[in-house]
């Protein structure tokens, strides 16, 4: 069975490719796993089908003819494990992979979230640009720390891995920020990882729904 996954039917972000069903598309071709899309709106995604899918109401959602998962970390994993192609063949090697995923979405994402929130919701704050400050010093901090790891290696742990796929998912949230060009190894890292003919790919699957919902 084709597996589906679940889309924003209009992305706030207009086809950037922010939303994280893109992390999920990109693992699928990575492997060559073809895959269905089920788009929903904000309203649908609160209703009662898919609140049993996914807790939260959210999107990216992901069911097979035997299993439904949310989260994209879970999701991509468990593509991952599926099929040959993101993760190295020994146990080692895999593992080392996870860990990156995790450092991907716990360690280094936190404070990524925090400028987005901060953002979005605070800049009416008489305090706004002292925590901006705030917050960028603590994201430098952790780009200084990735980008140190990374050195001149094209990928985190040898060969581009689900790991590398999440690092990336969430350096691309910096966006226009300018910080990940603070850091050149990082920038190229990014670049190297959206030249990939799975990323584009993927990114020009969700553009075509961002098109789609733009035509009417
Ligand atoms: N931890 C979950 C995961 O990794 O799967 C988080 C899922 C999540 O945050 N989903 C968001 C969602 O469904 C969409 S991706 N939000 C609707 C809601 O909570 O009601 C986050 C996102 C949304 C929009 C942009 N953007 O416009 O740039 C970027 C990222």
């Amino acid at each position: 069975m084709t597996p589906t996954i679940t889309a924003f039917k209009a992305s706030p972000d207009r086809g950037r490719g922010l939303a994280r069903d893109m992390r999920v598309r990109w693992a699928f071709e990575e492997v060559g796993q073809p895959y269905e899309v089920r788009l929903l709106t904000f309203a649908e995604m609160k209703e009662p089908a898919h609140l049993a899918l996914h807790p939260f109401g959210q999107i990216p959602t992901y069911e097979d003819s035997e299993l439904a998962l949310f989260e994209s970390g879970a999701i991509i994993l468990h593509v991952a494990q599926q099929h040959a192609g993101l993760l190295p063949d020994d146990a080692d090697g895999r593992a080392r992979a996870t860990n990156w995923m995790f450092a991907a979405l716990n360690t280094v994402e936190p404070p990524i979230l925090e400028l987005q929130t901060a953002m979005f919701a605070e800049r009416d704050r008489s305090w706004f640009a002292e925590r901006l400050a705030l917050i960028h010093d603590q994201i430098r901090v952790r780009l200084g720390q990735l980008s140190q790891r990374l050195g001149e290696a094209d990928w985190l742990d040898g060969h581009f891995s689900a790991g590398d796929l999440m690092m990336v998912s969430v350096l691309q949230r910096l966006g226009s920020s300018g910080l990940v060009a603070e850091f050149p190894n990082l920038a190229a890292y990014v670049a190297r990882a959206e030249a990939r003919p799975a990323y584009r790919r993927a990114f020009d699957a969700q553009y075509a729904v961002f098109l789609a919902a733009s035509a009417g």
